[in-house]
């Protein structure tokens, strides 16, 4: 089975001028970009679920794709087809991280114990096969979404039995990822929302996934598991309304149940976007909290509203995103995790490869783009000034605590102060960027 990647070579960087799809124009792995190469920057990750489970099956119509592995039951037969075709893919695209739900690795489960048996005989596998590659694990997380018992939300189910299951399948979805040397651990809450509040008790649901997370946090301390823990905000899809809506919603839960010290984000911009956020602005919402910590990059569609899970391809936006991951100090644990999937048209092994040269060429020209502006940092310089009030005078004896709202008043009665309108110069900003992008 892991034949299907046969007649595909290794993929090598072969420059700008390379014709060759199947080679990376601007992905130099080992070429340095501000003192680290390109792939400790990025440290791209392929995801297992929508390259390795999904077989373009759509609500509309059946698997286009026939990967070899997905034909029959998933028994641990399938799972380990399965798994040698992932590593496969990885060796030839130059050893990428990789990310996983507990179910896209094993074989199905239908009783707890089997799940917990299950998951443990292919970890042994992944193990193997990682013990002979240079391949690492980005990140693991457990699928408490698709099964029909997580209908009503997983650790926010009305049915504590329900929530039972979803503590069974995190702390061995955890020790696996552990186990495996994952640098984080992701939370999407794929149903902790609800789809009607006729039938929701929002107060109670929002506290219980306050305290499963806590004990998630004890559970990571308690196995000694040193990687961070991330939460990844979505708004809603597929509930109407999720709990963890944005950065800024996040944070503010995080806050609630005491964990802002313990628990970062993922972010998709895909998400944001279904949120009406930008992608930079989650990026710099993060920075700001101090909660930053991994990517799943993909994008949405401009013209459909709902979450294409598509490669990203949009340069400036991708530019601009690096900048801000780079301001904020880069990723540390965290890293860039292709979240998306090809086209349910694009059936063939290599369009997966077109799909990830593509994402990573891209990633990397953007990353040399924030680079540049970076080393000559205009944006930096323009906001240093336009903030430089703040240090001084009034505004820092307000910024330090030092000052009553009856000094503010006083003061701008005394000094009469009556500020002028100072340019945002937002033209001459966007051009900066227009500049730099190429
Ligand atoms: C769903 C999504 C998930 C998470 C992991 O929109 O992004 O794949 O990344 O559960
Ligand atoms: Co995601």
């Amino acid at each position: 089975m892991s034949g299907y990647f046969d007649h595909i070579d290794t993929i090598k960087f072969e420059g700008v001028d390379s014709d060759n799809p199947l080679a990376f124009k601007y992905y130099d792995a080992k070429k340095k970009v501000l003192g680290k190469t390109i792939e400790e920057h990025l440290r791209v990750a392929v995801c297992y679920w929508h390259n390795f489970c999904w077989d373009g099956h759509d609500i509309f119509g059946a698997g286009t794709f026939e990967r070899p592995w997905l034909q029959g039951n998933n028994d641990q037969a399938a799972a380990e087809a399965k798994l040698d075709a992932a590593f496969s893919f990885f060796e030839k695209l130059g050893q990428p991280f990789f990310c996983f739900h507990d179910v896209d690795i094993m074989a199905d489960a239908s009783t707890p114990k089997e799940h917990v048996e299950n998951l443990a005989a292919i970890v042994d596998k992944i193990e193997a096969k990682m013990d002979a590659s240079t391949t690492k694990l980005l990140w693991g997380t457990a699928n408490m979404f698709s099964h029909p018992r997580f209908m009503a939300g997983a650790s926010t189910n009305p049915n504590p039995d329900v929530a039972a299951f979803a503590a069974l399948q995190v702390k061995h979805a955890m020790e696996a990822t552990h186990r495996l040397g994952g640098a984080g651990y992701v939370f999407w809450g794929g149903r902790e929302g609800y789809d009607t509040i006729l039938n929701t008790n929002v107060g109670h649901e929002m506290n219980q996934l306050g305290r499963f997370l806590n004990m998630a946090v004890e559970h990571k301390h308690k196995i000694g598991f040193k990687g961070d823990l991330w939460i990844e905000p979505k708004p809603h899809e597929p509930t109407k309304h999720q709990y963890d809506r944005d950065v800024g919603t996040v944070y503010g839960f995080l806050k609630e149940h005491g964990l802002e010290n313990e628990i970062g984000v993922n972010i998709e911009p895909n998400h944001a976007t279904l949120a009406g956020n930008a992608f930079e602005h989650e990026i710099e919402m993060a920075n700001a909290f101090g909660i930053f910590g991994s990517i799943d990059f993909n994008r949405g569609d401009p013209q459909n509203g709902w979450d294409t899970d598509q490669f990203p391809n949009d340069l400036r936006e991708n530019t601009m995103a690096l900048y801000y991951i780079l301001k904020g100090g880069g990723f540390k644990n965290g890293g860039a995790n292709f979240d998306a999937k090809v086209r349910r048209q694009s059936s063939d092994a290599e369009d997966l490869f077109h799909a990830h040269i593509g994402g990573m060429d891209l990633l990397a020209r953007a990353l040399m783009n924030a680079a540049e502006m970076i080393e000559n940092d205009k944006l930096q310089a323009f906001k240093d000034d336009r903030y430089a009030e703040w240090h001084k005078g009034m505004g820092k004896q307000m910024m330090d605590g030092n000052a009553t709202l009856d000094d503010m008043a006083n003061y701008c009665l005394e000094e009469n102060t009556s500020p002028a309108p100072i340019s945002g110069r937002q033209e001459y900003l966007e051009n900066i960027v227009t500049y730099v992008v190429k």
